[in-house]
């Protein structure tokens, strides 16, 4: 042990005696704006004094392409601007036209170049010129002097970029001469910058790049994840601004702005009739400003003022160049595609994903696993996933076991495997410094770790000790370690074996903020600082390779990743790290999981029952009953906390969280729904409510009650002792249907609702078809071939649609060889068909529905009948006058064949 590994484990890497200093809640380990040197030289630009001119004699407009000079007064560094347009989306494009040094451009993240579509000059004069997107109703004015950008809708101003006049780019220059100069106080960070007992050499001097950008006409903007904070972006005013900077923040403070595990560039702005985004593509550390004001504008009829919102946004980063994409909606739904478009969609989840999971740091052994995983058949409870922590290991090497603790892993799989389980075991990135563990020999052997300043590996301590960080923006290097999962190569793992990356920001001990130094170099010479926010992503994104090369490309992995980037959701599942067992942070869930879904991740949990601390009964049940409504259901809960597993707080506890879990896998048929739909059309599973009410302001800073998909309206209990809740209704003219109890409430309307300790506060959407489970299995393995029940919601005119998909549900064969059915359901005039959404499919299921729930059936039906294979036959029901709830048990219906039901009632 180095001296200084001494004094950091006094008991040696693995009694973890310094926990207490690693996991405090001191903020001071956090730089806050004002400590950040990039953003004081930036601040010092005055408003609306822009020193950029355009040179509108350079633009040049080829098919695809317009590119522009654009010159800074002061300096004379002329820099090249680039234009593409494509599906309503303008990519801008800012960078030097001769630079000393190049500067960093994310690659990876986008899925590929976007095929721009036609562009061209529509007026051109001294001062400003037009172009449009031959495709789109948008035109770009660019006004040279000073250099600035709107972007109109039908001559309506939408959007302008440097309005303000905040474009800023700094270029690369050769350090200086005297070393002296890299050493003495620089006040501007520019060439080393102290934060406590760090100093920060930074080899290529100042980097950094801002942009403004007005959205006109906006009050609401949402999006850039990740800050524990509300769902509406806040007024940054003259208080911190947004941090993306990726961050191992134990217990992180809530209503906080400072950057935690996971950074999405991508914000949104809403109002009445346009949604658009601005995706900033930028992976070093990036602070934004948010500041609403209103101004005065005379209104086109009448010529009265009357004032006119407008929020300003300013965007500013360590380093890289300007990439913004405009995407230009003008639905919340095309925001999103367009979104997917660039960085990817929802990678379609493994069915069982979407189950429950059990997870705990740690469970300590084999016996350990089994015992719980029998608590669960026990108490016939459902689950589908346990977890393994860090102390799975030895010593803390990853891919390793700690012999004594499990010396039989294939076993214990091959156990869970009977019952159709899973197994998920945590592998962070760094790598345990010990010349024994071939890992570690290899990828030194090899120079795949990050290296530090002087070209040495870069070590830092973590869990196991003195690690090396694996470098994985090399692709040779997730190459190398894809391989590593591959089952002869992983002792001791099985294919029901998952994975979890933890660490990822990365996470360093006694580092500066806790995180890798800026000065580390990685592949092709770039500093940390360049990509810091994109480290997690790529080693989620190597995990991911790596299962599918396991299964030779046939089966859908499974990761979990604590820190991500734009994209990150094309590798699986993010999870909002190290709550608190406390009311505030269940509350705070929602709105962290909302604004990770609209910026494209939509397969997000927060810890159930909060990481730190000791949940009391209460706040365990409202958890779980949140939980089984959020897309990743996840419990977990830190090492010193009391054990948790659901049946250890009472008789009746047992029953409630069963519950939940039950409602969980009853509902697996509409998550896979939601999931196959996030995959392929980009739609969030999980969704604020101005997504699916975008003409009702009142309702456009909700937060508290969501949807799932377009059908489910989920108002989670979010405090102590609530017998009664105020719920909104949304939608004039929508009908909403109790979930469990049928009973219809008209939307517009606030309404205080009953709540018992038993009960979920779940809405059904008048329109709305829900496919359902009948009833529940030890975990989603057994389920498959269970019957299904339809929860039919009619609207005003007595119609409702919804549709229903289905495959293996593990495999990619639903892509590769079309093996999936699609299923389409209508209820219209009386009749509800059951067709194919999608001919192509071709799976057949053994499944069929069982029941069918109609809601809103205005009349007592004489007959109802069943046609199906050429036969009509008339079938049993009862009928509801009170709920108009009317109910057919007892059928018999193939959900892959095509059948109808007709209600009868004259
Ligand atoms: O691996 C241990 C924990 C893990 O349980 C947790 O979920 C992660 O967010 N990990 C962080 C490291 C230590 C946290 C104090």
């Amino acid at each position: 042990m180095s001296s200084q590994e001494a004094q950091l484990f006094p008991h040696g890497p693995d009694n973890m005696a310094p926990l207490e200093s690693i996991l405090t809640e001191d903020k001071n380990k956090f730089k806050t704006c004002n400590q950040i040197g990039l953003y004081r030289r930036q601040k010092l630009l005055p408003p609306g004094q822009s020193p950029y001119c355009a040179e509108l004699e350079s633009l040049s407009v080829d098919k695809d392409k317009a590119t522009l000079q654009i010159i800074n007064q002061d300096t004379k560094v002329p820099l090249r601007l680039q234009i593409i347009a494509f599906d309503n989306t303008f990519r801008l494009k800012i960078n030097e036209i001769s630079p000393l040094k190049p500067k960093y451009e994310v690659a990876d993240v986008l899925v590929k170049e976007p095929s721009a579509e036609r562009i061209s000059v529509s007026q051109i004069e001294s001062d400003f010129v037009i172009l449009e997107n031959t495709k789109g109703p948008y035109k770009l004015h660019i006004t040279a002097k000073p250099f600035s950008i709107s972007v109109t809708a039908q001559d309506k101003l939408l959007l302008s970029l440097n309005s303000q006049g905040f474009l800023y780019f700094e270029s690369l220059l050769s350090p200086p001469k005297s070393s002296f100069y890299l050493f003495h106080k620089d006040s501007h960070g520019l060439w080393n910058e102290t934060f406590g007992d760090f100093v920060d050499i930074k080899a290529n001097g100042p980097a950094s790049v801002g942009l403004d950008v007005s959205l006109h006409g906006f009050e609401y903007v949402y999006g850039l994840p990740e800050h524990a904070d509300v769902h509406r972006l806040q007024n940054t005013g003259d208080s911190e601004a947004y941090r993306l900077y990726n961050l191992d923040v134990f217990a992180y403070k809530i209503h906080d702005k400072m950057g935690t595990y996971g950074s999405v560039p991508l914000l949104l702005a809403h109002k009445v009739l346009h949604t658009c985004g601005i995706f900033w593509l930028n992976a070093s550390e990036t602070l934004v400003e948010i500041n609403t004001r209103a101004t005065l504008q005379a209104a086109p009829k009448t010529r009265k003022q009357r004032a006119f919102p407008q929020i300003d946004v300013r965007w500013i980063s360590e380093s890289g160049i300007v990439d913004m994409f405009l995407l230009l909606g003008p639905r919340p739904q095309d925001v999103f595609r367009q979104y997917a478009h660039l960085t990817g969609y929802q990678a379609f989840p493994p069915k069982f994903s979407l189950g429950y999971h059990q997870c705990r740091w740690n469970y300590e052994d084999e016996a350990d696993v089994e015992a719980v995983d029998s608590g669960f058949d026990e108490h016939q409870i459902p689950y589908d996933v346990i977890w393994l922590d860090i102390e799975h290991t030895d010593k803390k090497k990853y891919f390793t076991w700690d012999n004594e603790r499990f010396p039989n892993p294939i076993r214990m799989q091959e156990e869970l495997q009977k019952k159709r389980r899973k197994l998920v075991v945590i592998s962070d990135p760094h790598i345990k410094v010990d010349p024994d563990y071939i890992l570690y020999s290899e990828a030194k052997d090899r120079g795949y770790f990050v290296k530090d300043r002087n070209g040495q590996d870069f070590e830092g301590s973590c869990w196991p000790g003195t690690s090396s960080y694996l470098d994985f923006t090399n692709p040779a290097v997730r190459d190398w370690y894809s391989a590593q999962f591959v089952l002869d190569k992983y002792k001791g793992s099985t294919e029901v074996l998952f994975i979890w990356n933890d660490m990822n920001e990365p996470s360093v001990f006694e580092a500066p903020e806790m995180t890798m130094p800026k000065s580390a170099v990685h592949y092709k010479g770039w500093e940390h600082r360049d990509l810091h926010n994109l480290y997690g992503f790529y080693q989620q994104m190597s995990t991911y390779e790596g299962l599918i090369q396991r299964s030779h490309g046939l089966e859908r992995p499974f990761v979990l990743t604590r820190s991500f980037f734009a994209g990150s959701q094309r590798h699986g599942a993010v999870w909002t790290g190290d709550n608190k067992a406390e009311w505030e942070y269940l509350k705070i869930s929602v709105p962290m999981l909302l604004t990770l879904s609209v910026t494209g991740i939509s397969f997000c949990g927060a810890d159930v029952g909060g990481f730190v601390g000791d949940p009391d009964p209460e706040l365990l049940i409202r958890w779980y009953q949140a939980g089984a409504f959020q897309p990743f259901f996840r419990a977990h809960s830190i090492q010193d906390s009391k054990r948790r597993e659901p049946w250890l707080f009472g008789a009746n506890s047992t029953a409630l969280i069963k519950r939940a879990i039950e409602e969980r896998y009853t509902l697996l048929p509409f998550w896979y729904l939601l999931f196959y739909r996030a995959h392929v059309y980009a739609e969030p599973v999980m969704r604020p409510l101005w997504v699916e009410f975008p003409k009702n302001p009142e309702i456009f800073g909700e937060e508290k009650q969501y949807m799932l998909g377009n059908a489910l309206l989920v108002v989670p209990v979010l405090e102590p002792g609530v017998s009664e809740l105020d719920v909104l209704f949304p939608g004039s003219g929508e009908r909403w249907y109790e979930f469990r109890k049928h009973e219809c409430i008209m939307g517009s309307l606030r309404q205080k609702v009953n709540i018992a300790l038993d009960e979920i506060p779940v809405y059904q959407r008048g329109g709305s078809i829900i496919p359902m489970h009948t009833r529940t299995g030890k975990s989603t393995g057994w389920m498959d071939d269970f019957p299904y029940e339809l929860c039919v919601a009619l609207d005003s005119k007595g119609s409702a649609e919804g549709e229903l998909f289905l495959d293996d549900g593990h495999s990619f064969e639903y892509l590769q060889k079309n093996m999936f059915s699609y299923r389409r359901l209508v209820y219209q005039r009386h009749i509800l068909t059951c067709r194919s959404a999608d001919t192509k499919g071709k799976y057949q299921s053994q499944s069929i529905v069982e029941k069918v729930k109609l809601m809103g059936v205005k009349k007592q039906p004489m007959e109802v009948i069943v046609h199906s294979t050429g036969n009509k036959v008339s079938v049993v029901f009862t009928y509801n006058h009170r709920l108009s709830l009317l109910s057919l048990e007892s059928l018999s219906l193939c959900v892959s064949a095509d059948w109808e039901i007709h209600v009868k009632t004259k």
